[in-house]
């Protein structure tokens, strides 16, 4: 299988995030895609090729352009504030705020972030833009062929929605990915979200759309993050009703129930019949996870892969989570060494 990577990944690097109180180091850390891009070389997974540029056309079909504007300039209008450290927000437009974007800055950063645990740093946009190529070559790939490409993104995507960032993601890769798919002809694809945390993002960018399935199996938002969607009663708007299917279980779920709820997810897959599939390939449903709960171990997720693999679909990987550094390349390779046992 091929991968698609960028060094320009390590140029996202956030110094701290507020955990139990006190700053601690950044969980999201380059040296994550480092060790799976060590595996993908130590397994022999397949070639690994450097993305093409695509430029913001691609982004802007699924992000809103004051979003990716604010994106592109904030640090820049951060920096000549005097102020050389990480953006993070410090505020919300909560209920009976006014709605109206802030002329400051620091104020866009709060209207455009979710959560205060994503830095915006020097090197985000670079990275982000790199992480965007990264998913579009993978459909490229897709495109002349291939069955199935691994799109090693990296800063994650899935809790990025059309006008806000957060969940340490800017850039919804996954659904950037899905929309290629739809503009280069496919008339349905399905987005499945595998990772311990409810892709908000994604769901939000296709809540009211038919052509793309959105299926999310997850820790229960009742008490895990991001605790405002991920709900199972969340089936879609409008044109979009009866395509978007959330699986939250709750955290100490068994890994039988988990892979049970594959098996429902799959089936729905397989009802909508898709031209393509988009995984979000979150591994922080591992057992050694230090911020997830669920108890997956490394060679669950060979048989993971292997049952993705077995809808036959052509199929982009995009890196989500997983917070393991060490077993990280172990458990994200197998999954897509279980999908190529299928080739
Ligand atoms: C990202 B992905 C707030 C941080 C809360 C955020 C978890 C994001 C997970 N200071 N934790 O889905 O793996
Ligand atoms: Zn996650």
């Amino acid at each position: 299988m091929l991968t698609i990577y960028s060094d320009k990944h390590r140029l996202q690097h956030g110094k701290a995030e507020l955990i139990d109180g006190t700053l601690k180091p950044c969980f999201e850390t380059p040296s994550r895609a480092d060790m799976v891009l060590q595996e993908v070389r130590s397994r022999g997974l397949g070639p690994v090729l450097e993305p093409q540029a695509h430029g913001l056309a691609p982004v802007l079909r699924v992000h809103d352009a004051g979003y990716v504007e604010f994106l592109q300039t904030a640090w820049q209008r951060w920096t000549a504030m005097g102020r050389d450290y990480d953006a993070l927000p410090k505020m919300w437009q909560i209920r009976r705020l006014r709605a109206a974007i802030p002329q400051h800055v620091e104020g866009q950063l709060c209207y455009y972030s979710m959560d205060c645990g994503t830095p915006l740093t020097a090197g985000t946009w670079p990275a982000i833009t790199a992480a965007a190529d990264v998913a579009l070559t993978a459909i490229d790939q897709l495109a002349a062929g291939q069955r199935g490409v691994f799109a090693l993104t990296r800063p994650p995507g899935h809790h990025a929605a059309r006008d806000y960032c957060g969940g340490y993601c800017f850039f919804n890769n996954a659904a950037i990915a899905a929309q290629s798919l739809l503009d280069r002809g496919a008339k349905r694809v399905a987005i499945l979200d595998v990772d311990y945390h409810h892709g908000n993002g994604t769901q939000d960018i296709f809540y009211q759309r038919d052509d793309v399935l959105f299926l999310s199996i997850h820790g229960d938002p009742a008490t895990e993050y991001p605790f405002f969607l991920g709900f199972a009663d969340e089936h879609g708007e409008g044109a979009g009703l009866g395509y978007n299917y959330n699986y939250p279980l709750p955290a100490a779920s068994s890994v039988a129930m988990w892979f049970a709820t594959l098996g429902t997810a799959l089936g729905e897959i397989r009802r909508y019949a898709p031209d393509a599939l988009v995984v979000s390939l979150g591994v922080d449903t591992f057992e050694g996870d230090p911020i997830s709960r669920f108890s997956l171990t490394s060679t669950d997720f060979l048989r993971l892969g292997e049952q993705i693999g077995g809808l036959g679909l052509p199929t982009a990987f995009c890196m989500e989570g997983g917070y393991a550094v060490e077993p990280i390349g172990l458990n994200a390779v197998n999954v897509l060494e279980g999908f190529s046992m299928h080739q």
